[in-house]
Order: structure tokens, then C-alpha cells, then sequence
């Protein structure tokens, strides 16, 4: 028995001198891949050591810290393989979360000090010490599948970090309308832009294709409206359950959802669910396909238009005279707010092209007077500035710096979103077998080398809610289509977003960006490799 022992004792001292033999090196702080860029790091001398005997100490214990904790917990877990324990003492060999606040006197700012004893994340405010955590969660060498890493310990450089984001809004839109998405892929979506410090998801849930939002006074708009997609298909919709879920997933990785209900235009997939709303306007002969209201056992709608399966765009409308269509917009517009913590709603008003502009206006004017009514900010494509905005209206940029400049002129602030250069469906370039060219080709360095004050003389800091990067999903099928075009891309807005203009630059985002390639490899994300980097 005791020859045994000694046996094993030996053999655990081999394996020990093995892996001391392979001294992990540390790489310094201020050489850190860390993207979001940080407002600043300085680096000390040392290392922290991470391993199983790490605990994570709640020094304040409301339920949200119990939450992130809990969120740290597991995804170190999942690239590391550690399993961490939560615990409440203040010990040496602790990851230390505290809402002391910190040195930060921002919102959403927290502080990082790493040393040999102990990992310490402060902030003010539990949005805080999730930040703190996506920017320690990115000085953990180890990626998780092969890449794991040897021995379960990992070296953690030393030094502090003092971070705070330059936009209060820092989005990412996802089209569910043109192709569908399930409610795990949003989640899955939810976790991988949350690294990045991303706040808001905007749902574009309405588009000529396929209504995607369970709407109780309105059924039809999803047992006909969302029977179908781009190129003809299944299509689907959210129940109220459904959305209700999404939200407080997103709410979990502090992510507010922003639903869009797109109109007067892109609204054929109420058009043709309901008859009475139409002015009597036909989708393009060549893309229309019957509707089978004999199948779901309906009546037939003679007024109804037929389904839309192409991706032209600009030729619906809502009929903007008729008291039906504010009904209509009135029932939507509470259903959905009831349901929504965050402090927007999207009304669209892009492209309606068939909507006289004499009507065009005063329906934005009544829309944002209802979503005002359920306690809901607008937020609008930049045409909505032809019409008389509240002030607390936001116009998104995506298309005419005239528009953006006219809401700023009525005291509204704007999100910025160019096309051509935050759209995430534009081809990086002429080969990419993915999405649309219209706006322009935007490799990496486009998507990154922009800043939302350099756009027009007239939009200055003070004028800019934040940016957001759109993914429309006309040519996006699969979840794996998305990974491709949003990564690394959005990784470069997050960083327009969260980072200091100063403390951006081009040379050394290529150089951070090779680690997170590393990363997106183990947990086998489809990206873009984009030929710009020394991937
Ligand atoms: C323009 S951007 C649109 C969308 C399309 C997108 C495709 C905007 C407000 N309208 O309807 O999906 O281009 O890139």
C-alpha cells in the first residue's frame, strides 16, 4: 500500500516538472488582443493564476450580480474547462465582483486590477461587471475545444484596466422578416455580440415577405402573413411567448430588444392577411404566388394581395385615410410594447415609394403619437425626418445625410448606421456568395476605418445616440450565413461603438483581431477570413 503511494507520488511529481518544464509565458496586458479597445490598460509586472481553486467572491449581493457571477462561472467554463466555485469571502486566489463602483463615475464603465492574489472587477452598476468580465474573458489564454490549454491553469497578466463606452446605443439589427430565424439562433446570436459590448438588437419582425410577431387582436398576420420568405418557403413567426423569451435572454447579457414593425411601406405581409388594409396596390406579376386561405380553412379575401417572394422593394403600402389602418397600427404597436421592457419601438418608414408624400407624413406623425401613447420612444429609418419628430424621436441613419441633418434641425438625435459602410449584407467583395452590393463591397478595413462625427459637418458627437450595424437577410439563410457576414465585421463597429476615437487604429485592430480568429476557430464559427489579416 505505502509502495503504491510513493509510486504514485512520483509519478505526480514527473507529471508536475513536466509541466513546470513547459513554463506558460504571459503575454503583458498593454499587449493585450482586447476588442472592444479599452479607454486605458496599464501593465504591472506578474501574473494571476486561474485554475479549479480559483473562487468567484460576490462582494455585493443583489440578484444581478448573482447572475453575472453566474454567467462568468460558465463561460470560462466553456473555453477553459474549469469549474469555479462562487463563493462570498474575500480570499486570496478570487476573481472579486464589486458594485463599489470603482474609479468609473460612468453608467457602464468598470475597472479591471489583475495581480498575483487576486482578479478584482468594480463598477457602479452590474452592466459594468458584465463589461469587465467580456474584457477578462479576453485575457484568458485558452480557446476552448483543443484549445483549451495544458495543465488547467492559465497565467492572467497583471495590471489595470479603466474602460467606459463612448456610445450610449451599440446595436446590431437582424431581418427576421425576409428569411426566419428560431428563437435559439437568436440566443445564440444574443452570446456571441454580447462579447462585444453590444446593447441593443433591433428585430426587424415585419417586411413585404413575411410578418414574424404574433399579434392576438390581428391572427392572420401570422397564419398567413408569416407562411412564407424570400424565394418561396416555410417562413415562421415569434409567439408572444416566444419574444417574451428573447427579451429576457437578451436582458441576461444586458441587451435591450428594439422591435421594428416596418410602415407605411414593406408591409405586404399585412396586406395580404388582411385585405381591408389595402389601397389596392398588387406585388410585381413575376414573384407572386397564390395564397392558400382555403387550406387554413378561411374565406377568400378579395382584397388581399398575394404573397411576396422576391427581394424588389417599395411598392406597398398601408392605406394612410383609413381609420382601419390606425386600428391597425394602434393594436400592434400595444401588443408589442406591453411586451417590451426596453424604451424604443421601431416604426420603419423606409422606402415607401408608393406612398405619396402628402400621406407619408402625417401617418409618421400619428405612428409616433401612438408609440408615444404606450410609453415607447420612436425610432425610425432617416425618412421619418420629413415628418414633424418629437424630440425624443432618434432617426436612423442608413441612406441621405440630408435626412439625418433635418432630424437633428427638430432637436431628435440619430443612430448611425451607413449603409455603405455598418451594413452587414453588403459582399466584402465582388466574390463573396453571400448578400448584396448596392450600397458598396465593405472588407474589414471599410468596416472599421470610419467614425460616425467624420460623416457630415453637421453631425456632431452630441447628435449621435450610437451606431448599429444592420444584417438584412434577403440572401441569408443558415445560421452559419450569419456568422459570416457579421464576423469579424461587427467586431470592428463594436469598436467605432465602445472605443475612443484616439484610442483607435487600423494597424493594430488587424494585428488584436488574429486572436479572436483563434477563438472563433475553437468554438467553430463560421467568419469571414478575411484576407486583410494575418489570420
Ligand atoms: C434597404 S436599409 C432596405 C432594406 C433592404 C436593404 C438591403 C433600409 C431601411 N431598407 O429593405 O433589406 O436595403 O441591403
Amino acid at each position: 500500500m505505502k509502495q503504491l503511494r510513493n509510486m504514485l507520488l512520483l509519478v505526480l511529481m514527473a507529471i508536475l516538472c513536466f509541466s513546470c518544464g513547459k513554463k506558460q509565458e504571459v503575454v503583458p496586458i498593454d499587449k493585450h488582443s482586447i476588442i472592444p479597445v479599452p479607454v486605458s490598460v496599464a501593465a504591472e509586472s506578474g501574473s494571476f493564476t486561474l485554475s479549479n481553486k480559483t473562487t468567484i467572491v460576490l462582494q455585493s449581493d443583489p440578484a444581478q450580480v448573482q447572475m453575472v457571477a453566474e454567467y462568468l462561472k460558465s463561460s470560462i467554463g466553456e473555453f477553459t474547462g474549469l469549474d469555479l466555485v462562487i463563493g462570498q469571502d474575500d480570499k486570496d486566489n478570487a476573481i472579486v465582483l464589486s458594485l463599489d463602483g470603482g474609479a468609473s463615475p460612468h453608467e457602464e464603465g468598470y475597472s479591471l486590477s489583475i495581480s498575483d492574489k487576486k482578479i478584482l472587477i468594480a463598477a457602479p452598476a452590474p452592466e459594468g461587471l458584465f463589461y469587465g468580465i467580456q474584457t477578462l474573458k479576453q485575457l484568458i489564454p485558452a480557446h476552448g475545444g483543443s484549445a483549451k490549454g495544458s495543465n488547467n491553469q492559465f497565467l492572467i497578466p497583471s495590471g489595470t484596466v479603466q474602460d467606459h463606452p463612448e456610445y450610449a446605443y451599440r446595436g446590431m439589427m437582424l431581418d427576421a422578416a425576409r428569411h426566419f430565424f428560431t428563437v435559439e439562433e437568436v440566443k445564440k446570436l444574443i452570446d456571441q455580440i454580447a462579447v462585444y459590448k453590444i446593447n441593443h438588437l433591433h428585430l426587424h419582425l415585419s417586411d413585404d415577405q413575411g410578418w414574424r410577431i404574433e399579434i392576438k387582436s390581428w391572427p392572420l398576420l401570422t397564419t398567413i402573413g408569416g407562411a412564407n420568405q424570400v424565394g418561396g418557403g416555410k417562413g415562421g413567426f415569434y409567439t408572444q411567448e416566444d419574444y417574451k423569451e428573447i427579451v429576457s435572454y437578451a436582458q441576461s447579457r444586458f441587451i435591450t430588444i428594439v422591435p421594428e414593425i416596418d410602415m407605411p411601406g414593406h408591409t405586404n405581409s399585412a396586406l395580404n392577411a388582411y385585405g381591408i388594409l389595402n389601397p389596392g396596390i398588387t406585388v410585381p406579376e413575376k414573384t407572386a404566388v397564390a395564397i392558400d386561405r382555403k387550406a387554413l380553412g378561411l374565406e377568400d379575401d378579395p382584397d388581399a394581395t398575394p404573397y411576396h417572394t422576391g427581394i424588389e422593394v417599395g411598392f406597398s403600402t398601408l392605406d394612410t385615410d383609413s381609420p382601419v389602418t390606425y386600428k391597425f397600427i394602434e393594436d400592434v404597436i400595444r401588443e408589442i410594447s406591453e411586451m417590451t421592457p426596453g424604451p424604443y419601438f421601431h416604426i420603419g418608414g423606409d422606402e415607401s415609394h408608393v406612398t405619396e408624400m402628402k400621406d407619408y407624413i402625417p401617418f409618421i406623425e400619428k405612428a409616433q403619437s401612438i408609440v408615444s401613447k404606450y410609453g415607447k420612444k420612436s425610432l425610425g429609418w432617416d425618412e421619418v425626418a420629413h415628418a414633424k419628430l418629437l424630440p425624443t424621436s432618434v432617426a436612423q441613419y442608413w441612406a441621405k445625410a440630408e435626412n439625418a441633418i433635418l432630424a437633428i434641425e427638430q432637436g431628435a438625435q440619430v443612430l448611425i448606421s451607413p449603409a455603405v459602410k455598418a451594413y452587414l449584407d453588403m459582399q466584402y467583395d465582388s466574390t463573396t456568395h453571400l448578400g448584396l452590393h448596392w450600397a458598396a463591397y465593405i472588407e474589414l478595413d471599410e468596416a472599421y476605418n470610419w467614425d460616425p462625427t467624420e460623416l457630415e459637418e453637421q453631425i456632431r458627437r452630441e447628435n449621435i445616440l450610437g451606431v448599429e450595424a444592420p444584417l438584412w437577410t434577403e440572401t441569408i439563410i443558415t445560421y452559419a450565413d450569419i456568422e459570416y457576414m457579421v464576423f469579424p465585421r461587427l467586431a470592428a463597429i463594436a469598436e467605432i461603438a465602445w472605443s475612443p476615437k484616439s484610442a483607435r487604429n487600423w494597424e493594430d485592430f488587424r494585428r488584436r483581431i488574429v486572436w479572436h480568429g483563434q477563438r472563433w476557430e475553437a468554438q467553430g464559427k463560421n467568419f469571414y477570413r478575411s484576407p486583410m489579416v494575418e489570420w
